[in-house]
């Protein structure tokens, strides 16, 4: 057997990525030093994967901002108001985060998630006469520069039905498959070059194989892949993760690949049928270490699984991560503040390489000593975990069984509710919100660190904080807004934050993951039942609602924003994960509402992407993903309002289950998408009140009060008034003040005008 990796994390075990990019954008060091800060960490990342054991090394993984905005580039897919910008880097920073200056604004391509991930790619625009054809191309300059380093490679690529599949239509609309012969003679072009090289193996990966895709896009496959096959020189090996392909494998047959790699963790019971199915004399490329979490592996389970298809194939069972280790942290060893215990139980990217050279040394039948500990180590922490009193939480889990359905029922109906909330909230019509966070800022972020290194006591740290939200509460009377919010100066992310706070869940030091571009996330690690000891967020709504005679609202996560937020144990059902942090969040908005607290916010952003990417499976998240939103909502009075915010959703396919959640209010983001995405709210006529995203936070530019006068008037006509909510499409933490406060006085002034219409 063949040890291997489909990818490797690429921010750096201490983020210099992000560091070095942010560098270089503000101006601060070269280009050439930015590239220097690349090659340094493909190098230490090649390093640490052929120290580990690796047979072959991913190359082509690497990219400064995106891995498909690269490709793109690299194939000449470049949106022509970005085409003027000669220098490639330039050019690709342009596509990746717009440009701005006196003779125009080219914007952005837009950013979304990378299937189920918390990874965010960047949607190639293709029009319908586009061409293709290979530039210069990061993928070679990262081929020379391995081979240089005397490596033994595999060159990764994502592959052309995946790259046409995830690519939007520009101009006029038509099939993008139409597109599809251009786009292989781009790929030819780039396969010829490797062959130059004698690239002996090529990773090309198709994760749209774990989705349901159309018989048209299946014939594409197979057309890709003969012609691929037939002009490289070495062997493909087809990817697919996040799922299972057993229905596209007579497909597969077909295209002469010479290798398939499939995820075992995510599509487990398809291994043995696929193992039958697929030719002997071909590579079969086992993912049984989990690529998308962070526990260390059941080696002595996955050793059994492997044994007889080693005996089956030899040399042609390749072992590896489930998926690229992309989504997961570097290294699980510095974590050094996590206790021992905790921390034996994690396999960060490293660590998993690690697992996957000692399951491929025990097939072969050549393990060393340390090989020998690991799956000692294994064995002994699988029992650890099962019998951990830390894992199991007797009152959790009775808690959990005596959840009935009225716990997850408001007592009335919305009609009822509205009534009664208006009599106690006494708002104006169009009320005017925001929706929780306002700028983390430098003084923001500076007492945080003090704090954590020693530098501010817990007492001087939560001074400035009571400060912080004091002065955030006066801009915002200022601004005359209606319903207020405490700013969250306390939280640094809205994920992390509660991680922070609640029991069965760790925070790791550093354990960032790249989310999209230098930005990264630090997702906290759901270890055991999750039990909240005390309040988390009481303390800072109670004061914020002292200091004011309008309404604060208090500002929770949701749970299973919660969920798919973080790393969840494996020896639980997600729903089962989800109804804990439900249960939690439940006794934190009924302490909100005992403290006074009339409104109270629970945002599910990532309610949509946690939706599974086969339809077969989607009802029954949806089912239990609502019924956990509801159970952490509903046990308040009909007075208490309670609101939930969504941003970039695609909304359509959900929106009965959005309606299901049956929050008096729910903000959505409605500004970047023209007001379009109203129309699903529109269409299924929803039932409950709504919140406009009136203006794009991402941007800078302050919105103009006529064209949100404009916005509200159209909603006017869809929707009765008294459904209408005022309020920017997310929250304003990345955001500076000064924007921040034009934005909102424009916001302020368009919904006053727009009352007058209403009572003229
Ligand atoms: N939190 C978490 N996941 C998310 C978001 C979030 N996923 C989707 C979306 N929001 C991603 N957007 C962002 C936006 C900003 C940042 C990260 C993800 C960000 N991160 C800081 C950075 O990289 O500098 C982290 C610094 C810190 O937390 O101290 O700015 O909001 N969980
Ligand atoms: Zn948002």
């Amino acid at each position: 057997a063949l040890a291997h990796n489909l990818g490797f994390p690429r921010i750096g075990a201490q983020r210099q990525l992000k560091q070095s990019l942010e560098a270089f954008w503000r101006g601060d060091i070269s280009q050439t030093e930015l590239q220097q800060t690349g090659a340094a960490l493909r190098h230490q990342h090649w390093q640490w994967q052929q120290q580990a054991g690796l047979d072959l090394l991913p190359v082509g993984d690497f990219a400064w901002y995106d891995h498909v905005l690269q490709l793109a580039q690299s194939f000449g897919v470049v949106p022509s108001r970005h085409q003027s910008i000669e220098q490639p880097l330039a050019q690709l920073f342009a596509m990746a985060r717009g440009t701005s200056n006196d003779t125009g604004n080219a914007a952005a391509l837009e950013m979304t998630k990378w299937f189920d991930t918390n990874y965010h790619y960047l949607v190639p625009e293709l029009e319908i006469d586009q061409g293709f054809s290979l530039q210069s191309s990061s993928l070679i300059e990262q081929v020379d520069e391995a081979l240089e380093q005397g490596l033994d490679i595999k060159p990764v690529v994502v592959g052309p039905v995946t790259f046409l599949w995830l690519s939007k239509c520009v101009g006029e609309q038509f099939d993008k498959l139409a597109l599809l012969p251009q786009l292989l003679n781009a790929y030819s072009q780039l396969l010829q070059q490797l062959n130059q090289r004698r690239c002996g193996w090529v990773q090309i990966d198709e994760p749209v194989l774990s989705l349901d895709l159309p018989e048209s896009w299946l014939h594409a496959l197979v057309t890709s892949y003969q012609q691929l096959t037939a002009e490289f020189e070495g062997r493909v090996l087809v990817a697919n993760y996040f799922g299972g392909l057993a229905d596209k494998l007579t497909w597969l047959n077909q295209t002469g690949v010479a290798g398939l790699h499939i995820d075992a963790v995510r599509a487990a019971d398809e291994v043995q049928a696929i193992a039958i199915q697929w030719p002997a004399d071909k590579v079969l490329s086992i993912g049984v270490v989990d690529g998308r979490n962070v526990w260390r592996a059941d080696l002595s389970a996955a050793l059994t699984l492997l044994t007889p298809l080693h005996e089956q194939r030899g040399d042609n069972l390749w072992i590896a991560p489930s998926c690229s280790l992309l989504h997961v942290p570097v290294d699980s060893d510095v974590e050094l503040e996590l206790d021992d215990e905790l921390r034996g139980w994690l396999a960060f990217a490293r660590q998993k390489l690690s697992e996957v050279v000692a399951l491929t040394r025990a097939l072969n039948g050549c393990q060393s000593f340390t090989d020998r500990a690991l799956f000692t180590d294994s064995d002994q922490i699988q029992r650890q975990r099962a019998h951990s009193s830390r894992v199991l939480n007797l009152a959790v889990r009775q808690r959990c069984h005596s959840v009935l359905p009225e716990h997850l029922q408001r007592q009335s109906r919305f009609g009822q509710r509205q009534l009664i909330q208006a009599d106690v909230l006494k708002l104006p019509k169009l009320p005017t919100t925001t929706i929780g966070s306002f700028p983390q800022t430098a003084a923001i972020r500076q007492n945080r660190a003090a704090l954590k290194n020693g530098k501010l006591s817990q007492p001087d740290y939560d001074a400035f904080i009571e400060a912080e939200i004091a002065d955030e509460i006066k801009r915002q009377q200022q601004l005359d807004l209606d319903v207020l919010v405490h700013g969250e100066p306390e939280r640094n992310d809205m994920v992390e934050y509660f991680g922070e706070h609640l029991q069965g869940v760790a925070v790791s030091q550093y354990g960032w993951v790249q989310s999209y571009g230098s930005r990264c996330v630090k997702p906290p690690l759901v270890y055991g039942d999750v039990a909240r000891p005390q309040a988390m967020t009481v303390r800072w709504s109670k004061y914020a609602q002292s200091l004011t005679d309008k309404p604060v609202k208090g500002m929770l996560t949701g749970p299973v924003t919660l969920l798919n937020w973080s790393f969840i144990r494996s020896d639980l059902p997600r729903a089962e994960v989800a109804q804990q942090l439900a249960l939690a969040v439940r006794d934190e908005v009924a302490d909100l509402e005992q403290a006074g607290i009339q409104i109270i916010q629970i945002d599910e952003p990532a309610l949509r992407e946690g939706l599974p990417l086969r339809q077969r499976d989607q009802q029954d998240y949806l089912q239990w993903a609502v019924g956990a939103f509801r159970l952490s909502a509903n046990g308040v009075a009909d007075s208490t309002q309670i609101h939930t915010h969504m941003c970039y959703c695609e909304f359509e396919d959900v929106i009965e289950s959005i309606a299901t959640l049956d929050a008096d209010v729910i903000s959505i983001e409605a500004s970047r998408s023209d007001m379009t995405l109203l129309s699903s709210f529109i269409d299924y006529d929803y039932p409950n009140a709504i919140g406009l995203g009136l203006y794009d936070i991402h941007s800078p530019n302050v919105p103009e009060v006529a064209a949100m006068v404009a916005d509200l008037q159209r909603a006017k006509q869809t929707f009765p008034v008294e459904q209408i909510w005022v309020n920017p499409d997310c929250g304003l933490k990345t955001r500076g003040w000064p924007e921040t406060e034009a934005a909102l006085a424009n916001m302020v002034a368009a919904a006053k005008q727009s009352r007058t219409a209403i009572s003229a």
